[in-house]
């Protein structure tokens, strides 16, 4: 197999912004979700159990990859794995997400939270050792949840709309919230360098839930330990993604953690995105998800209107503004991706 650097792939050319022979595409949380076929892999087996099974995390990863023309698989995990590695008494309710048995509210649940060691996810090396094979010249995606996304589900106890019990922490405490963060930045960063060390060769980091907050409170509270994360993973040279929902605002300050790539929801055209980040950062985005439940021609204008703007950016990764909807057509996702390639053929 040639080195890294010289198997060609337009999705790792795109994220380090150089010349593509056409737009790459994959969508965020294409393995699992909309396919048969990963509802009949998992079976009955718990999503936090099927986590830890390297074989099924192979075969999940893979599914998308087999049905859609994607550029890039992203490794079938949770931003909660790397948690509950560590000991936290969680669970991922059907329909409803993680739950968190005693959430952390105090200094003394802050300090009981201890740092990720390789040996607690020897499953995750595992997976993606098999999965660099299996993939070829397809780059794998490694990722881990954001401290701002993860604090979220540890003090709320769950999914949560407004993140109250988190966002007083960080306005009230901010010496504990700072403490709470920096412990899950590194365990973000360990769980991180186990993908890529075994063989990922880009990460994405999603703040799935920073949205909420204001630029200036990011920037005092959340970014300092968010770019903890990528100045961590910098001596890798893998790609560096940055993704978080309702963040128009703060485009810029998330580039300015250290990403590579600034993961853009559907709420910013790019071409106005590329305008809110500094020079030297590559786009990711931005079709809604909704979308694709409306009829194909729609789809269509909707995805040629996205690589129009695309190309006003120094690199472009064609996704969605947020994952896969559950009840999406795979048909139509497959039908996209070959949109993209078509339509962006240089
Ligand atoms: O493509 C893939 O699906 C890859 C695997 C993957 C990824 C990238 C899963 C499996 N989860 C994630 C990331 C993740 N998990 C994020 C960040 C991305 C995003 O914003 O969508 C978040 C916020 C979570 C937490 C989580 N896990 C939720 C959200 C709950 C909430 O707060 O609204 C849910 C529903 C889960 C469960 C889960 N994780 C993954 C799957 C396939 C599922 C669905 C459950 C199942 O299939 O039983």
């Amino acid at each position: 197999m040639l080195p890294t650097a010289r198997r060609d792939s337009s999705f790792l050319d795109a994220c380090r912004r150089r010349p593509v022979p056409h737009t790459p595409v994959w969508f965020m949380r294409q393995a699992g979700r909309s396919l048969p076929e990963y509802r009949e892999a998992r079976g009955g087996i718990p999503i936090l159990e099927a986590c830890t099974i390297p074989d099924l995390i192979v075969e999940i990863t893979m599914q998308p990859v087999r049905r859609y023309a994607v550029d890039a698989a992203i490794f079938f995990s949770d931003i909660v794995v790397p948690l509950k590695a560590v000991g936290v008494d969680l669970d991922i309710k059907p329909g409803v997400g993680p739950v968190i048995a005693d959430p952390i509210r105090d200094a003394a649940a802050v300090d009981r939270l201890r740092p990720l060691e390789p040996g607690d996810v020897p499953y995750a090396a595992e997976a993606v050792r098999s999965l660099t094979g299996e993939l070829g010249d397809i780059p794998l995606i490694g990722f881990a949840g954001a401290p701002f996304t993860l604090a979220s589900y540890l003090i709320e106890g769950g999914p949560s709309k407004n993140h109250e019990r988190t966002k007083a922490m960080m306005y009230g405490e901010p010496e504990l919230w700072a403490r709470l963060l920096d412990r899950l930045s590194d365990i973000a960063i360990a769980y991180l360098k186990v993908q890529v060390e075994a063989g990922a060769r880009a990460i994405q980091v999603f703040d799935s839930w920073v949205g909420g907050v204001s630029p200036a409170d990011y920037r005092a509270s959340v970014l300092p330990h968010s770019k903890k994360i990528f100045t961590a993973m910098e001596e890798y040279d893998v790609p560096r993604i940055h993704f978080g929902v309702g963040t128009g605002e703060l485009l810029g300050l998330m580039g300015e953690a250290g990403a590579d790539v600034v993961g853009v929801d559907w709420r910013v055209p790019l071409d106005d995105a590329v305008h809110r980040v500094e020079a030297g950062k590559a786009l990711q985005g931005n079709l809604d998800p909704a979308i694709l439940l409306a009829p194909w021609e729609v789809v269509e204008a909707r995805a040629r209107e996205i690589l129009a703007q695309g190309r006003t950016a120094e690199g472009h990764v064609f996704n969605l503004g947020h994952g896969v909807l559950p009840n999406t057509d795979p048909g139509v996702l497959a039908r996209l991706a070959d949109l993209v390639h078509a339509e962006s053929t240089r």
